[in-house]
């Protein structure tokens, strides 16, 4: 069985981060190790949550695996809290780098043209530092144009973001992948740029008319599980769309559907349907 380790916070009620990546994965028949970088009572759009700060916790927690012998088939990085922790982050990709595993960073910080409450342009600029180190980044369009410095558009065209992707392949990752991408009214997918092959992809779904918090969460956790089962990049793209358009859908569908996340789970059926399993 493969293992991966997933580094985020725990937002205990919110339904993204670890409470997405953990179900998620595990579901798809991989090992899940986490690190909880932080403990939020609920994600930040809620008012008035509680933050407990876990920085100090990491470098123990990793110093153990090494003396374990413990390694990881991928390591993904999701939302984090502190300039400090990226620091102890590269430097956690230094020692668990191996020549087979892949490292993805999903540099969350914000959406919509607007970064996070947490959050600023210095802290955009550290976060690239982190994506140079990453094998494969999976940022939105307004997280990409706060590392790249390129304008967050609404209104695109598939040569702005094939420059966006270049400009973001610079930072140093081998495959860079923009999510939120639609070309014509009514859809929205993703298009990824292979820097060595020079090769992009892209893949769409119908736009559906509600936004949710933690979809991205849902979709780079999917992308992971996908690749570790045997997926390749673009393979694993096309689940992760699939599998958070069908979350989407599903909430949008429930009439009790919560505001603040997707009903990842009642999709956990058509997730595996989609893997085989
Ligand atoms: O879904 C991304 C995310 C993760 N973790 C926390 C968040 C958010 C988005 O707002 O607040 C704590």
């Amino acid at each position: 069985m493969k293992r991966i380790v997933t580094i985020q916070d725990i937002s205990c009620v919110g339904k993204c981060s670890l409470t997405v990546a953990l179900p998620i994965i595990s579901a798809m028949g991989v090992e899940t190790a986490i690190i909880p970088t932080a403990v939020l009572s609920t994600h930040t759009m809620f008012k008035n949550f509680t933050f407990k700060d876990l920085t100090e916790e990491i470098q123990p927690i990793t110093r153990h695996w090494k003396e374990e012998n413990i390694d990881f088939d991928a390591i993904y990085t999701g939302y984090l809290g502190s300039f400090e922790q990226i620091d102890i982050v590269a430097a956690m990709f230094d020692e668990f780098k191996t020549d087979s595993n892949v490292i993805v960073v999903d540099p969350v910080m914000g959406d919509n043209g607007k970064l996070y409450p947490a959050f600023d342009e210095a802290f955009a600029a550290k976060m690239a530092t982190l994506c140079g180190k990453a094998d494969i980044i999976v940022p939105n369009m307004t997280e990409a144009s706060f590392m790249t410095g390129m304008e967050y558009k609404e209104d695109y065209d598939e040569e702005y973001v094939k420059k966006m992707l270049l400009q973001l392949s610079k930072l140093g990752a081998k495959i860079s992948v923009l999510t939120g991408i639609g070309f014509k009214e009514g859809t929205t997918g993703v298009m990824g740029y292979d820097k060595e092959a020079d090769e992009f992809f892209y893949y769409s779904n119908e736009k559906l008319p509600k936004n949710f918090h933690g979809t991205g969460d849902v979709f780079a956790s999917t992308f992971v599980g996908a690749m570790m089962n045997g997926m390749d990049w673009k393979e694993g793209l096309k689940v992760a769309a699939d599998y958070t358009a069908e979350c989407i859908r599903i909430t949008m569908n429930d009439k009790d559907g919560c505001w603040y996340g997707v009903n990842f789970e009642q999709g956990i059926p058509y997730l595996l349907k989609k893997l085989g399993k």
